[in-house]
């Protein structure tokens, strides 16, 4: 395999609105960002994904973009943007961008030029139809939307204020292409792209995923922008298998860097209600589906890992306990993940062991995914009652993901001088990065410790390139696991329960590289009869005789 820079990259997503805001508007910005660099510089992390801060009416906190090449002034401007990208870089931290390709907001020009008539230059931008199909919204309701001037319908697979790119049109491809080298040239080291296994679509034939037009795109966008330049792209595709995530990240083919699938992290959904109705944690079927992807690729492909975004609830509340044993179980998933093959990305408020969030009323939340499908599954359609929606809420809505990051016990957490547009975790005087920072046994410096594995240990060839093999597989309680590399090997032994267990292996012990519990290493030598205590988490390196 060829190595490239970012296989031993940790990466850390910044979700802009709710990190730091300097200006006490209540809304965080860049400037809050550039002032939080020295930690996130502390934590060792190589890249920062930057959710987006382009021009936006925010329908979609931005995810709604109106101008590609403007910064929206909640965030800030290009001139702070740029001071970003320069501060970051001087310690070494690259600027990955978040690219929406597949919509724009309907107040971008584009679209406004759009409405104005059907013969209008920019109408084929999108994608209009005398008559709607069956397709439906991923935000709930018909993916149609008409348009009264014009008498015709437009297609949104998210809001209505998020019309999809006509992606058949070359005269999109190549406008993309001209703002995404504008970014390049302004210093950026890679780039997120939104839900791109959606720019294929035929709506015709009601594809939507994986559509035929989709890695001839991404080829054409690789040689267009990103051939050569030594950037790291990340695609967004939901609806990936292996076989899929070669096609996008084997470097023979010039794609992508890597991408995001959610195998994983859907894996608890209800067939009918999906994330709003969650099944049991089903431990040996994480354990089998994380295996397969970390046994998928010989060279020819790479893997994002990750628990947790903008999207996803907490992993230390979903899977972990985020009572009693919140640090340690927190610690648990780092470890799980950071000692796999893979890119590691960090949710922000992640290395402190940030928890979901339980608000009373639906109107304390602000998502519209949460909004519109309230509306589509308890008001219309009363599949769902309010009070199983509210559970659901509590269990996988993005806003727990999003609620002020917890800098510290003051007024706010230290996150915002001002009204903050959601509510903060009321749990953020005893869960706060000041806390964490003096701890030395705190979930931060856990984080550290395993960047510190990764990046510059004599492990990191084995962290980053070592060949993972499941061990345990049927085990309801243990997820274990081997990296080997040359003649090192290390075993990542993890108790995903509340119960201790009793465990055994025939290797010997050289080393206990990390463990997540203040504990003397000699209780923990002795692999053929290793006590495990709740949530313990522990890596060995082992003996090579
Ligand atoms: O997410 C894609 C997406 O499909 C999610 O909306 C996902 O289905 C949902 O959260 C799970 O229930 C991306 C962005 O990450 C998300 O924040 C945006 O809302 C969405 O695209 C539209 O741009």
């Amino acid at each position: 395999m060829i190595k490239q820079w970012w296989h031993s990259a940790v990466v850390y997503q910044v979700y802009p609105r709710s990190f730091c805001d300097s200006s006490g508007d209540g809304n965080g910005d860049i400037r809050g960002i550039i002032s939080k660099l020295d930690y996130l510089e502390k934590l060792a992390i190589d890249v920062i994904w930057l959710s987006p801060v382009y021009l936006s009416p925010m329908k979609d906190n931005g995810y709604d973009i109106a101008d590609y090449q403007a910064i929206d002034p909640r965030f800030g401007n290009l001139d702070d943007m740029r001071e970003l990208i320069n501060s970051a870089r001087q310690r070494n931290i690259g600027i990955m961008m978040d690219l929406v390709l597949n919509h724009t907001s309907d107040q971008h020009a584009w679209f406004k030029q759009a409405q104005q008539s059907r013969q209008n230059p920019y109408r084929e931008y999108y994608i209009w139809r005398d008559q709607p199909n069956e397709i439906a919204s991923i935000f709930g309701g018909p993916a149609w939307q008409f348009d009264a001037n014009t008498q015709q319908y437009y297609f949104h697979l998210f809001a209505d204020a998020q019309p999809d790119l006509n992606w058949e049109n070359p005269n999109v491809a190549k406008e993309i292409q001209q703002m995404i080298s504008w970014w390049i040239e302004q210093g950026v080291a890679g780039f997120r792209l939104d839900v791109i296994d959606l720019i294929g679509k035929q709506i015709d034939q009601g594809i939507t995923e994986n559509g035929p037009h989709l890695h001839p795109l991404l080829q054409n966008l690789h040689q267009a922008c990103f051939a050569n330049k030594q950037l790291v792209t990340v695609g967004e595709t939901w609806g990936a298998t292996p076989e899929i995530a070669k096609l996008y990240s084997d470097p023979a083919r010039q794609e992508l860097s890597m991408v995001f699938q959610f195998e994983h992290a859907s894996i608890d959904w209800h067939p009918q209600y999906g994330k709003w109705q969650v099944q049991n944690f089903d431990l040996v079927a994480l354990k089998k589906v994380l295996s397969k992807w970390q046994t998928a690729f010989n060279g020819d492909g790479w893997n994002a890992l990750f628990w947790n975004n903008h999207d996803l609830p907490r992993i230390v509340s979903r899977w972990g306990n985020d009572q009693q044993y919140r640090r340690r179980s927190a610690k648990l998933f780092a470890t799980l993940l950071h000692g796999m093959q893979g890119t590691p990305y960090i949710y922000q408020g992640e290395e402190i062991g940030m928890t979901n969030v339980r608000f009373e009323q639906l109107d304390d939340y602000d998502d519209i995914e949460i909004k519109s499908s309230y509306q589509e599954k308890v008001v219309e359609q009363q599949s769902l009652s309010h009070q199983q929606f509210m559970r659901g809420v509590y269990t996988s809505a993005r806003d727990n993901a999003r609620t002020p990051m917890q800098w510290d016990s003051s007024n706010n957490a230290g996150f915002s001088q001002g009204q903050p547009w959601l509510a903060l975790n009321p749990n953020y005087p005893e869960i706060n990065v000041e806390k964490a920072l003096n701890d030395q046994h705190s979930v931060f410096y856990h984080y550290q410790q395993l960047i510190q594995l990764r990046k510059s240990s004599k492990y990191s060839d084995t962290m980053i390139y070592g060949k993972f093999s499941l061990l345990l597989a049927e085990h309801k309680q243990v997820f274990a696991y081997l990296r080997q590399h040359n003649a090192q090997s290390l075993l990542v032994v993890c108790n995903l329960s509340e119960q201790a267990t009793t465990i055994s292996f025939d290797y010997e012990v050289d080393d206990v590289i990390l463990n997540n519990l203040q504990q003397n290493s000699l209780q923990v030598m002795q692999l053929e009869q290793l006590n495990l205590a709740p949530y313990q988490a522990l890596i060995y390196a082992l003996s090579s005789s």
